[in-house]
């Protein structure tokens, strides 16, 4: 059987390429930075969205047209989408994939029920993975559609919720285990509130600290060694959700002690929820040493939710491969297609040219990314605007030696400070044009 007749492999064909199901930037043995853009991207295949995804929204059905599926939660279908993921990865050439728990399996009447099917479907998952040595980037637990989390997870009201969530999470580490994951996320799913008169914040957070200490305590006592990492959302869909951005999920990892484990996965439509730009979640991640992963897709300008589109602009790619070379790469975690097709966009065909699309902008973007760094003008004019920091009165305060008093004296003797010389933003941007 075959689900993708007319495609074959997606080959390398070069930027004058006309065709469509062709890569014209993101050709995976080239080397750029002494590293093949393989694994530069370390590219993953979701497969909540491309394989589970109908394309419902809150105003109607789904319309994804999927030959392969017959539209029931069965085991023998799981395990036909299986066959079909794994060809549609091997045709694109992604080298890795991510998956929830209840993405791949269905539930079953009892968790023991829902452990055996994960089980079945984890031995084919396993055996396409040796047939085409296409590797798991994560697994996650997925925490939030059954309505037993209704109030959450790990920070429920209801501490059975707390115990079933643990209950599905170890059984997630082993598969994720099983088949040689090199991650593990958390997305806190449904962790948050909608409103705080009925919310004992503290006592949740608490909770949520331990829960985590707990993940990490099982994953030691089994052998896991793969990064664990935490995804930051601020809202939906809940009104607030714990896990903010970057600077809330470092806080709290800090404050629970946890940040020696735990690296970010930063997604690109959440840092624009959060009102921050994928830079910005990036470089803050990177300055404080837990650049992980990424969820690599966009928004929409003009709509105000998670759209998950996939990403095709090019100031957005290059942004995202100008620091995650400047935080030396993103291994073991990569670049990870949390991204779906959008409604009207319903034949399978589709999911090809989404995926080709965003690989490509990748690829461009990393030798844009590239270019501007090996030329050293954007370096320079950052070291030059923080020169006043690198001799005189900067470097005596970045040294520790000065004090508010011996500040006051040299600013008293001085009168006022050095003249300010201009940002120079408009410049910086169409000096970074030149390049695209
Ligand atoms: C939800 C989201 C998740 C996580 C994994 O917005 O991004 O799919 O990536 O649970
Ligand atoms: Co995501």
């Amino acid at each position: 059987m075959t689900a993708f007749p007319d495609v074959s492999k997606i080959a390398y064909e070069g930027p004058d390429s006309k065709n469509p199901l062709a890569f014209r930037w993101y050709n995976e043995e080239e080397v750029v930075e002494g590293r093949t853009m393989k694994d530069h991207f370390r590219f993953s295949v979701v497969y909540w969205h491309t394989f589970r995804g109908t394309g419902a929204d809150p105003f109607g059905p789904g319309t994804m047209q999927r030959p392969w599926d017959d539209g029931t939660d069965s085991l023998e279908n799981a395990v036909r989408r299986v066959r079909v993921a794994f060809e549609f990865m091997e045709k694109l050439g992604a080298p890795f994939y991510a998956f929830h728990d209840r993405d791949v399996a269905p539930e079953g009447k009892t968790l023991a029920d829902t452990n055996r099917n994960l089980d079945a479907v984890v031995a084919v998952l396993k055996e396409e993975q040796q047939r085409t040595g296409i590797a798991l980037l994560w697994g996650t637990a997925n925490l939030f559609s059954n309505p037993r989390y209704v109030h959450g997870a790990a920070t429920s009201c209801n501490s059975d919720a707390f115990a079933f969530a643990a209950a599905q999470v170890k059984k997630c580490l082993e598969v994720t285990l099983e088949l040689g994951g090199a991650n593990y996320v958390f997305w806190g799913g449904r962790e948050g509130y909608q409103n705080l008169y009925n919310t004992d914040m503290r006592r949740e957070l608490d909770h949520l600290g331990a829960f985590l200490h707990m993940a990490v305590d099982y994953a030691k006592s089994i052998g896991f060694r793969g990064q664990f990492l935490i995804e930051p959302k601020p809202k939906e869909p809940t009104k607030h959700q714990y896990d903010s951005d970057a600077a809330a999920c470092i806080n709290f990892l800090r404050a629970y002690d946890l940040l020696g484990h735990f690296k970010l996965n930063i997604e690109t439509n959440h840092a624009t929820l959060a009102g921050h730009t994928m830079m910005h979640e990036l470089e803050y991640a990177g300055i404080q040493g837990v650049l992980g992963s990424i969820d690599a897709n966009t928004g929409d300008l003009l709509l105000g939710w998670d759209t998950d589109q996939f990403p095709t602009d090019y100031y957005l790619t290059t942004q995202c491969m100008l620091s995650i070379l400047k935080f030396g790469g993103l291994s073991p975690g990569g670049v990870n297609f949390d991204a779906k097709v959008r409604r009207e966009s319903f034949e399978p065909i589709d999911l090809f040219h989404a995926h080709i699309g965003g690989m490509d902008a990748f690829a461009r973007g990393l030798k844009i990314a590239a270019a501007i760094r090996a030329h050293g003008e954007l370096a320079s004019l950052l070291k030059q605007r923080y020169a006043s920091w690198d001799r005189g009165i900067g470097e005596i305060i970045e040294s520790g030696k000065a004090d508010f008093k011996t500040l006051a004296v040299y600013m008293l003797d001085k009168g006022d400070i050095a003249p300010n010389t201009s940002g120079r933003q408009e410049m910086l941007e169409h000096l970074i044009n030149r390049y695209l």
